[in-house]
Order: C-alpha cells, then sequence, then structure tokens
C-alpha cells in the first residue's frame, strides 16, 4: 500500500519529471522505495513541514540532518539576512570564514585547518584525494552499507566474501576506480585487519562512518573505532571520520568526542551549513597544509564559503553551544527509539531501535543489526507499511529503510507523544500484514 498522495503534489510530480530525471534532485526524494507520491514541499517551521496541500508533518528527515534546530530560526533566517544585503558571493576570502573555521576548530580539536566545500560528497572526495597524495598510496578502505557521497571511487558494492575489491556500484562508474576501493563489513576489525594483511602498504586511508547512519542508525560495536586507529597506525594509513551527518548533531565535537578516537582527517557537512550548501574537510595541520595553494594537492571550488552559508553555519554552532542542547537531543531520540520499540514488541512485531545523540533508526529486525548483511534482513515490506500509515498521519519519516532519522531543538515531548499515538496504529496495519 503506498501513501495516499494528494491531487496537487500528484501534478506536480508528474509536472517535475518532464524536466528533472526521476522529478527530483536527489534519487531518495522520489518515494522509489516506499512507493506512491512525495510530498512537494511548500514550507516548514519548528519540527513541522507542510505540503503543497497546506497538510502538515511532524518531521524526521530535518533535510536530512540539517535542520537540528529546526526549520526556520528566526535566528539562522536573520543571520542570512544580514549577511544577503552585503552580497551574495565574492569569490574572495572573508572574515566570516576564518570564524567558522575557527568556530568547527574548537568542537573538533583533531581539526587543526579545515577547508570549506559545497557538500558532503565534495569533502569526502577532497579527503581521499589529500590521503593519497601524503601516503603516495592509492588503494581506500571503506565499509560495506556506509555512504559517503557519489564521487566514482566511493559509489562501490560489496564483492562477494568478506574484504573485497568494490565493484562498480553505478553505471558510468569505471572498474578501475573500484578496484581500488577495498569493502569491509561495518563493526568487523577482524575482516579489516585480514585486508590490510593482503593490500595495508597500499591503503592510503580508511573512511567510516563512525556511527553508521546511511543503513538505519548503526553505532560501532565497543572497540571498533580504536581498533581502526590501531590499524591505521600500524600500517601507516590515515584514518578520516565521515561525520558529514554525525558532526555537531551526536556531540559537540561529533562522534570522534563521543567514542574518544582521534581521526586524522574528518569531512563535516549538513549541520555544519545550518540547512545551506556547506560541507567541510580538515584535520592534522601537516596534512591541510599539503591542499593548494599551501601545498601542491589541488582542490577549489566556486562557491566554497559561500557568505550566506557561512552565515547560517556560524549562527547554528554557536546556538548549539547552549546549555543542554545535546541532553534534549538525545532525550527527544531516545524517548522516540523507546516508545517505538516498546509499541512494535507489545504487538509481537520483530524491532530493533537504535539513537545517538539527536539522530535514531529503527529495523523491522529481531535484532541485534551490526552490519549491512543484517540490515538487509529487515522486513521490508513491513517498514512500508508503517512508513505509509504514519505519512498518512501526519509523520514524516525517511521514505527509506536504510537511512536514520532526526529529531530537532524545535521537538517537544508533545510532538514524540503525538508521533507514538501515530505509530500505535501503524503498528496495528503492520501487525495485521504478518
Ligand atoms: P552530500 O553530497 O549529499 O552533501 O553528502 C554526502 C554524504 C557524505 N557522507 C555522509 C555520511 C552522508 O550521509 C552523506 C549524504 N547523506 C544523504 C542521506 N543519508 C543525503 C541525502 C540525499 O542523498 O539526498
Amino acid at each position: 500500500m503506498s501513501p495516499k498522495r494528494s491531487s496537487a503534489s500528484k501534478r506536480e510530480f508528474t509536472r517535475a519529471k518532464r524536466s528533472i530525471p526521476g522529478g527530483v534532485n536527489s534519487p531518495v526524494r522520489a518515494y522509489g522505495s516506499v512507493g506512491g507520491t512525495p510530498p512537494f514541499i511548500e514550507s516548514a517551521k519548528g519540527c513541522r513541514i507542510r505540503d503543497i496541500d497546506g497538510r502538515e508533518y511532524i518531521d524526521y528527515v530535518g533535510s536530512w540532518g540539517p535542520m537540528i534546530l529546526g526549520h526556520a530560526h528566526p535566528k539562522v533566517l536573520a543571520a542570512v539576512r544580514e549577511a544577503m544585503k552585503r552580497g551574495t558571493s565574492f569569490g574572495a576570502p572573508t572574515v566570516r570564514e576564518s570564524e567558522l573555521a575557527e568556530a568547527i576548530r574548537r568542537a573538533l580539536p583533531s581539526v587543526q585547518k579545515v577547508r570549506m566545500v559545497s557538500s558532503g560528497t565534495e569533502a569526502t572526495m577532497s579527503a581521499l584525494r589529500l590521503a593519497r597524495g601524503v601516503t603516495g598510496r592509492d588503494r581506500i578502505l571503506k565499509f560495506d552499507g556506509c555512504y559517503h557521497g557519489h564521487s566514482d571511487g566511493l559509489l562501490v558494492g560489496a564483492g562477494s566474501g568478506v574484504a573485497t575489491l568494490g565493484i562498480p556500484g553505478s553505471p558510468g562508474v569505471p572498474k578501475a576506480m573500484t578496484d581500488l576501493t577495498i569493502v569491509a563489513p561495518f563493526n568487523d576489525l577482524a575482516a579489516t585487519r585480514q585486508a590490510f594483511e593482503k593490500w595495508g602498504r597500499d591503503i592510503a586511508a580508511i573512511i567510516v562512518e563512525p556511527i553508521a547512519g546511511n543503513m538505519g542508525c548503526i553505532p560501532p560495536v565497543p572497540g571498533f573505532l580504536k581498533g581502526l586507529r590501531a590499524l591505521c597506525d600500524e600500517f601507516g594509513a590515515l584514518l578520516i571520520f565521515d561525520e558529514v551527518m554525525t558532526g555537531f548533531r551526536v556531540a559537540p565535537g561529533g562522534a570522534q568526542r563521543l567514542y574518544k578516537v582521534k581521526p586524522d582527517l574528518t569531512t563535516l557537512g549538513k549541520v555544519v551549513g545550518g540547512g545551506l550548501p556547506a560541507a567541510a574537510y580538515g584535520g592534522r595541520r601537516d596534512l591541510m597544509d599539503r591542499i593548494a595553494p599551501a601545498g601542491d594537492i589541488y582542490q577549489a571550488g566556486t562557491l566554497s564559503g559561500n557568505p550566506l552559508a557561512v552565515a547560517a553555519g556560524i549562527e547554528t554552532l554557536a546556538l548549539l553551544e547552549a546549555e543542554g542542547t545535546y541532553e534534549t537531543l538525545a532525550a527527544r531520540a531516545g524517548a522516540l527509539a523507546e516508545g517505538l520499540a516498546e509499541r512494535a514488541h507489545a504487538r509481537g512485531i520483530p524491532f530493533t531501535a537504535r539513537h545517538v545523540g539527536g539522530m535514531l533508526g529503527f529495523f523491522f529486525h529481531p535484532g541485534p543489526v551490526e552490519n549491512f548483511a543484517q540490515a538487509q534482513q529487515s522486513d521490508a515490506a513491513a517498514f512500508k507499511r508503517f512508513f505509509a500509515v504514519m505519512l498518512e498521519q501526519g509523520i514524516y519519516l525517511a521514505p527509506s529503510a536504510y537511512e536514520a532519522g532526526f529529531v530537532s531543538l524545535a521537538h517537544r515531548p508533545g510532538d514524540i507523544a503525538r508521533t507514538l499515538d501515530a505509530a500505535e496504529i501503524a503498528f496495528d496495519r503492520v501487525a495485521r500484514l504478518r
């Protein structure tokens, strides 16, 4: 059963498909895995989002993470409005870019220098070029189910076997690129060690989501991240934490602060731009000083450090410094995750929910879910039914079983309670499926 969609969104979706591939500017927005028509959004405020028929939803997508303060926060809007008065883009250095860089450095001590870019994809692509340039090595290692944007070497599927050479995850990705990408199961230190024993001195870097947020929400098992740090040190590879999603989401200093593991490079995005196009990569000074024009490794961008995005980012990070921010986010995400699990289990539905800071995920799976293979065993039909009934009741979840959910400081206990009431009905409908 796919979510019934308003005629206005249906009409606009048909129109959009005439000009835009799949009618959307990013694939997951098209509701491919849940069916039906995606609501076309008119506006959003706080924790609520409104579609073009005026239907309102409690939003747990939050633009895939950036809207941690809630939508249209007055102080962020004011900061952007103020910046706009002075122009929208200069392609030249500005004082505020240093302010944002300094704010990032204060929050993440491992980031001694940082370069702004415009998307998470750019951030991870650039961090990997830096790692390859510094080490003189060509191979990289990533984990199955982790997503780091759509640059060629990272759009790889796992081959068969434990730690394998990647296989192209999309037509157009040259095999020559994916041959340089080793894929290991997330949370599997033994398999990662095996890969290093086989390709060790050729591996420039490990890139990892320290908390996997692109296959639901899967935290690292105890010792996993520290083990990756040790492996990189043993074999002379760099450790890159892709904190595009977890940075400023799970703790002021991201997952690296939560788990006390220091990466060599970190990538950031989403929250750091406060909802405008901004991302970043940064890390050890000796590494970052190899980036042009300080060094010889090239990376550039017309809109990097854009004044409007920088204004939104500075204001967002400043507001997140308020006392109790991350306790509040964790309390909201925890109440939701635990409330969902309680209601599913009360109906005998296999269900596992995880939450870290202000992000959460759930699986229609008895658990544990510690890697992509286990995540893929989840009941897709149950998710689809749950999603549809929640959307009908005004709860806007990520339209994929393999995405994380996000709460904001604008979600109140009453919003969580309303969501759990809707979940009672949705789980009843799932139970009838079984
Ligand atoms: P962007 O290029 O989409 O800004 O960032 C890529 C990226 C890099 N690293 C991590 C950990 C990410 O989660 C992402 C992007 N996340 C997806 C959702 N899980 C963005 C949504 C979309 O693709 O439309």
